[in-house]
């Protein structure tokens, strides 16, 4: 069986993922895109060789006829319109990060999924599925350093992310990968936040703060310190480490060939996402299709990017007010409990 799907969105990440699809993974075929870059669309179309019809908007790709499953990766603002559209359309929908930009657009998304009586969203919470985030959550679940008590994270990019990177999307968009992924490895939810504004690098936009500390505290009392820094120069890095009652345990680095030479013991760092989680996005894609194609939703839920958005929005008020602010969550429906 070949799962036929439709991508909106056709650049940086729509590519990577049109890519995977075609030429890597089993099960899936792209068969219709869309970008308001009508030429970016047909280029992909002509360079990947699809046969993929191109569509005059996202919304005519969702309702295509010969497209039973969707993937959005336009820029974030427009998620919410293309996800609900798949769902009053019944159909599949991966959505890259943010679900939605405002936890209200979530919200709705979650009430619309719910009405529609079956799990058809996902989101883009790729560290779900890194190799590495899984060893270090079956550390935990061993019970190999006893409770965590304190983790100390690290999110750092070479440059900001994208040209319209600006005001508080460190923190509603790029940190979203530390809140979904430390609440899927604790298994807890966070309930409050302080956001510290360091000194601020010269080497970036004038409007931009960067970097940003961000303090979590769990509902076990555990607290999380994610140093969220987009111009750090040198590389993409991410890290964290879990400090236990009897160890401490850290997320693998990627690995890298220790070189010595003319004096020096050297290692490389990467220096985008997508090296770093490159295997991830494969691991995610390849779950989705199959898990799809068996009629189920398995991956990062409309609620996850729900709590998700709730947590940015609290870090954002938690950054202008300087207070510690409560995060505050409804009960998870049944629905996602199941
Ligand atoms: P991009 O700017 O390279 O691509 C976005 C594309 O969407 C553009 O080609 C743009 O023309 C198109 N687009 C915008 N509005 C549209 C609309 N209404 N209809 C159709 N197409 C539209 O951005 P990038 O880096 O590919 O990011 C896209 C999404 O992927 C974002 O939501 C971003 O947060 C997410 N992302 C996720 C990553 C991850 O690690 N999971 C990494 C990078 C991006
Ligand atoms: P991008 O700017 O390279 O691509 C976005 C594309 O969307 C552009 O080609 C743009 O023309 C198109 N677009 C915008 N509005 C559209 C619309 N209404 N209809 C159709 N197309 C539209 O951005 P990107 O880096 O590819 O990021 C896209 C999304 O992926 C973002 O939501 C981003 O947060 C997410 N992302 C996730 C990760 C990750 O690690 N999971 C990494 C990068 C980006
Ligand atoms: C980008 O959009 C991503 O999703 C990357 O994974 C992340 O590291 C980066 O900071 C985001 O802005």
């Amino acid at each position: 069986m070949t799962l036929k799907i439709g991508v909106i969105g056709t650049g940086a990440i729509g590519k990577e993922h049109i890519r995977r699809i075609t030429h890597k993974l089993k099960g899936a075929q792209v068969v219709a895109v869309n970008d308001v870059n009508t030429e970016q669309a047909q280029a992909v179309v002509r360079d990947e060789a699809l046969q993929a019809e191109v569509y005059a908007s996202g919304v005519e790709v969702i309702q295509a006829a010969e497209v039973e499953a969707v993937i959005v990766t336009s820029w974030g603002p427009t998620h919410e319109e293309f996800v609900l559209a798949s769902i009053a359309a019944g159909k599949p929908v991966f959505c890259e990060k943010p679900l939605a930009v405002t936890a209200e657009g979530c919200r709705q998304i979650v009430e619309a999924e719910i009405e529609a009586g079956r799990k058809l969203v996902q989101v883009g919470f790729m560290r779900r599925f890194d190799h590495s985030y899984r060893q270090l959550k079956r550390v935990l679940e061993a019970d190999t350093i006893g409770a965590p008590l304190i983790l100390n994270c690290v999110h750092r990019n070479p440059q900001s992310p994208s040209s319209d990177f600006s005001g508080d999307m460190a923190l509603t968009d790029s940190c979203v990968h530390e809140f979904d992924v430390l609440r899927w490895l604790l298994d807890d939810d966070y309930v409050s936040v302080q956001v510290i504004q360091p000194r601020k690098t010269r080497l970036c936009d004038d409007e931009l703060q960067d970097p940003h500390v961000i303090l979590l505290r769990t509902r076990q009392g555990i607290h999380i310190s994610i140093e969220s820094f987009v111009n750090c120069q040198y590389g993409y890095d991410i890290q964290c480490q879990v400090v236990g009652e009897t160890g401490t345990a850290n997320l693998p680095e990627p690995p890298s060939v220790p070189v010595r030479h003319a004096a020096k013991l050297s290692s490389g760092i990467l220096d985008s996402w997508k090296d770093r989680f490159i295997d991830a996005f494969d691991v995610e894609f390849q779950e989705w299709i199959d898990a799809t194609l068996r009629g189920e939703m398995t991956g990062p839920s409309a609620w996850d990017g729900y709590v998700v958005a709730v947590t940015g929005d609290a870090c954002v008020k938690a950054k202008y007010s300087g207070r510690i602010e409560p995060i505050e969550l409804p009960e998870c429906p049944d629905f996602y409990t199941n």
